[in-house]
């Protein structure tokens, strides 16, 4: 394979070469369906002033050595949207304390993992075979590391509660305070609002447990949101759907539609609200099981808006391949190939590569 990464316009004409050709005997020149993939694939050359030749081995930059460095909002970003902050108390001969940070992907997504543990300078653990996690628990990383990262590069959504929770626990255990009983109780205390707080059992061993107040998340103003971190965030809980209707007020049958989609707990409305004035489209709902989502349907707004920017600010990781099909369908509908039943194929096919990686939120 090659190890060159496709990135921008290149990326989305090679994967859409590449889908095209892939069920079309190459030798067989003749057929109407090689006539047509070279017609798709002339224009698209045209169109983005690309020269030939074309079709070589396509890599989405998955490869740990063609991710780089990480941009730190980017991380950020990704953190937002996939990390947990986690506190374990147990007793084994005494209270032991231990906190985990952790983000667990599908195992196509280890090259990410392995380039967010290069960020972090090879601190803590990737392991998992169908779904892999990157743990850092020692409370040296954790303060070296991930807190020093995440107080310069702040979390957006109400997750920074918990970090900021989190912080605190991993701040008294690196000053060794929960060795001494009040350092212990406080770590409860707070443990009491981290995530889904203590166990009953927990409490009744600790029946003095005060629980402490989670930090009030600050909501970004439009101007200060971070591309890069709204690129990470993106990597981890954005999602790329192209949809294929049967309708017959279209000649070919079909009615192509493409969305945007960003969906978050409905206690992230707010940011998510932001989010949408920082595109200046999309629209955003709540759902009745306590979900929020930031939907792009416009056409217009796909192409003139989302896709130049996330070819501006990368994605990283498995999803890189849906947007980079997602994109190959909006160039395949800008020349109105989606109004033909040939296009639709295409289409159909694209989609049929696409949004398989990610079994996992
Ligand atoms: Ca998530």
């Amino acid at each position: 394979m090659s190890a060159i990464p496709w990135v921008g316009q290149d990326a989305t004409i090679i994967r859409v070469i590449q889908i095209l050709f892939s069920n079309t005997k190459m030798a067989n020149t003749n057929t109407e369906s090689y006539k047509y993939n070279k017609k798709i694939y002339n224009t698209l050359t045209n169109a983005k002033n690309l020269k030939p030749p074309f079709i070589r081995n396509y890599s989405t930059g998955n490869n740990s050595s063609n991710l780089g460095k990480l941009n730190p909002d980017f991380v950020s970003g990704f953190i937002d949207a996939e990390a947990s902050f986690s506190t374990v108390v147990y007793y084994k001969n005494r209270w032991c304390i231990n906190s985990v940070f952790k983000i667990t992907l599908h195992k196509k997504d280890i090259y990410l993992l392995k380039a967010l543990q290069a960020y972090f300078g090879g601190v803590g653990k990737i392991s998992g075979s169908d779904v892999v996690s990157y743990r850092v628990e020692s409370v040296n990383s954790l303060v070296n590391n991930i807190i020093t990262h995440l107080d310069k590069y702040p979390l957006q959504t109400q997750k920074k509660a918990d970090y900021e929770l989190f912080k605190r626990i991993v701040l008294l255990m690196d000053k060794k305070q929960h060795l001494t009983d009040k350092g212990l109780q406080e770590i409860i205390n707070i443990k009491a609002v981290l995530n889904k707080g203590v166990s009953e059992e927990l409490l009744a061993e600790f029946p003095n447990t005060t629980p402490v107040f989670r930090p009030l998340v600050e909501l970004p103003a439009v101007q200060d949101i971070k591309p890069h971190w709204l690129a990470g965030f993106t990597a981890g809980d954005g999602c790329f759907f192209v949809y294929t209707e049967k309708n017959h007020k279209f000649s070919s049958g079909v009615r192509i539609k493409l969305r945007f989609n960003i969906c978050q707990h409905s206690k992230d409305k707010l940011l998510m609200e932001r989010i949408a004035s920082y595109f200046n489209c999309g629209i955003v709902t709540e759902t009745a099981r306590g979900e929020v989502n930031f939907d792009v349907h416009k056409f217009s707004d796909i192409y003139d808006i989302i896709i130049p920017f996330f070819n501006k600010y990368a994605i990283h990781g498995v999803k890189v391949e849906d947007f980079e099909s997602w994109k190959s369908v909006a160039e395949l509908m800008k020349i109105k190939a989606h109004l033909t039943k040939q296009g639709i194929e295409k289409i159909i096919l694209i989609k049929s590569n696409m949004n398989k990686a990610r079994e996992i939120n």
